[in-house]
């Protein structure tokens, strides 16, 4: 039995559950840039939350809207009934999404948008009389949430080996991330041939055996790997013309984290599906989509118009709260100007990551967007111990990073001003320094 608010019974997601309960960490309230600490501390946020808060934490507009919402209408039927502010959300996102990408499924989260997206390029194949089309490809250390169908795609080895068999018939693609292109500013020179293994798997597997590749256009759980140039677009070539279907897990990448609506944007690359979550809904409520094309869309609406088209969907896809929430936060983005913000702010906030190049113990910086990423030399026989501990000596400076192996990856709100900027690399000085 535990005893009355102890910490033990709470079971903590991707946490040193031991550490943690032995040294607490509580946030009790946010606001802007900041969180507080149950000790009444302020707390800098460098990483929006989990990369979600984009446009800062409890902003009124969206704040209102939530509490509005709950009140007016707290739950409709998600299944053969809607309500107004779904539809209305699905038209602004496909409005904001690349030409062509123009239809949204909802879902409660990341992983459940891969799931179904994943799920939607099989059945979209089979709808086209192209039913051996079942074999999906991920990325060496991609990240795609948490569920069968992402950790098979995904390539975080941790993320993936205790689990078993997993998804039959997935295949990988090579990582990005090469020596040559350490200390780049933005997208790296060297590796836009990496693409060209999909070529090989092809070759291997049989073209009319592919559904769909699914990356995420810069990879963030794993520690902020960007596309070489070319890379994306070699990508989408080579799909196009085996008639696989490319995904982009824009998670982390929508909703202005690298300057534009979504990455797709940034890089001028089109993919036939999105998916997101995080940022729209800047965190409050928990929701994810899938925006797919209408050429997937379309290969769907036929047969009697009385049946059910896909056999998916979730008690919680597109509940009025999130669609209120959403609709918020797509009101603040734009009313703010916050992904054009983010393209101003680009330069600053890589000058200040890549000052940091002469600390001890740090081989690599790397950045786009309001994304940065400051790897550390991994501690002999310790590997992820250096990175851990720079992160509990910044919150106890006052200041939230995150780290992932031995890298600090920041993804501050793009509200942030120049002084925060300012604050982050100072912080940061004084922890590397202090580090062994
Ligand atoms: N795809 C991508 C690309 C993600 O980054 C997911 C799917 C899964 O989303 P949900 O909502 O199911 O968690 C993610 C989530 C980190 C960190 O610190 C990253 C994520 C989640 C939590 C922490 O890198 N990414």
């Amino acid at each position: 039995m535990n005893a009355p608010n102890d910490l033990s019974a709470f079971w903590m997601p991707f946490t040193a559950n031991r550490q943690f309960k032995a040294a607490p960490r509580m946030l009790t309230s946010a606001e802007g840039m900041f969180y507080r600490t149950d000790t009444d501390r302020e707390v800098l946020d460098a990483t929006a939350g989990l990369w979600c808060v984009n446009a800062g934490h409890c902003r009124p507009k969206i704040v209102e809207a939530v509490q509005r919402q709950v009140a007016e209408l707290d739950y409709a039927p998600a299944f053969q009934m809607g309500h107004p502010k779904a539809f209305e959300l699905a038209s602004r996102l496909a409005a904001i999404a690349p030409e062509g990408l123009d239809h949204v499924f909802y879902t409660n989260s990341g992983s459940e948008a891969v799931e179904t997206a994943l799920k939607i390029a099989l059945a979209y194949h089979k709808a086209k009389g192209q039913g051996g089309r079942t074999r999906l490809i991920g990325r060496e250390r991609g990240y795609h949430g948490v569920n069968f169908g992402g950790i098979s795609v995904g390539g975080i080895v941790n993320n993936r080996r205790v689990f078993g068999p997993l998804v039959p018939g997935v295949d990988h693609l090579p990582h990005t991330h090469l020596p040559q292109n350490a200390w780049t500013r933005g997208q790296p020179e060297h590796g836009a041939d990496l693409a060209d293994d999909l070529e090989r798997l092809v070759a291997l597997h049989g073209a009319e055996t592919i559904a769909a590749v699914i990356v995420e256009p810069v990879a963030g759980s794993t520690g902020v790997l960007l596309p070489p140039k070319g890379y994306l677009e070699r990508l989408r070539e080579i799909t196009r013309k085996h008639g696989i279907l490319l995904i982009f897990d824009e998670v982390i990448t929508g909703f202005g984290r690298v300057g534009a609506p979504f990455a797709a944007d940034r890089f001028g690359v089109t993919p036939d599906m999105i998916t997101c979550a995080k940022g729209l809904t800047n965190g409050t409520i928990p929701m994810g989509a899938v925006i797919a094309s209408s050429e997937i869309h379309d290969a769907f609406m036929n047969g009697p118009d009385h049946l059910i088209e896909l056999f998916h969907g979730y008690t919680y896809s597109g509940t009025p709260v999130a669609c209120a929430a959403g609709l918020a936060t797509l009101d603040t983005y734009r009313d703010e100007g916050l992904f054009e913000r983010t393209q101003e702010l680009e330069d600053r906030w890589a000058d200040m990551l890549h000052g940091l190049r002469d600390c001890r113990n740090v081989i690599d910086v790397r950045n786009i967007g309001l994304i940065g990423a400051i790897e550390l030399q991994p501690m002999e026989g310790q590997p992820t111990k250096r990175a851990f501990q720079a992160f509990l000596d910044a919150f106890e400076k006052g200041l939230m990073i995150r780290t992932t192996g031995d890298i600090i990856a920041m993804s501050p709100p793009l509200i942030i001003e120049q002084e925060h900027i300012d604050r982050i690399g100072e912080t940061l000085r004084g922890v590397l320094k202090a580090l062994d």
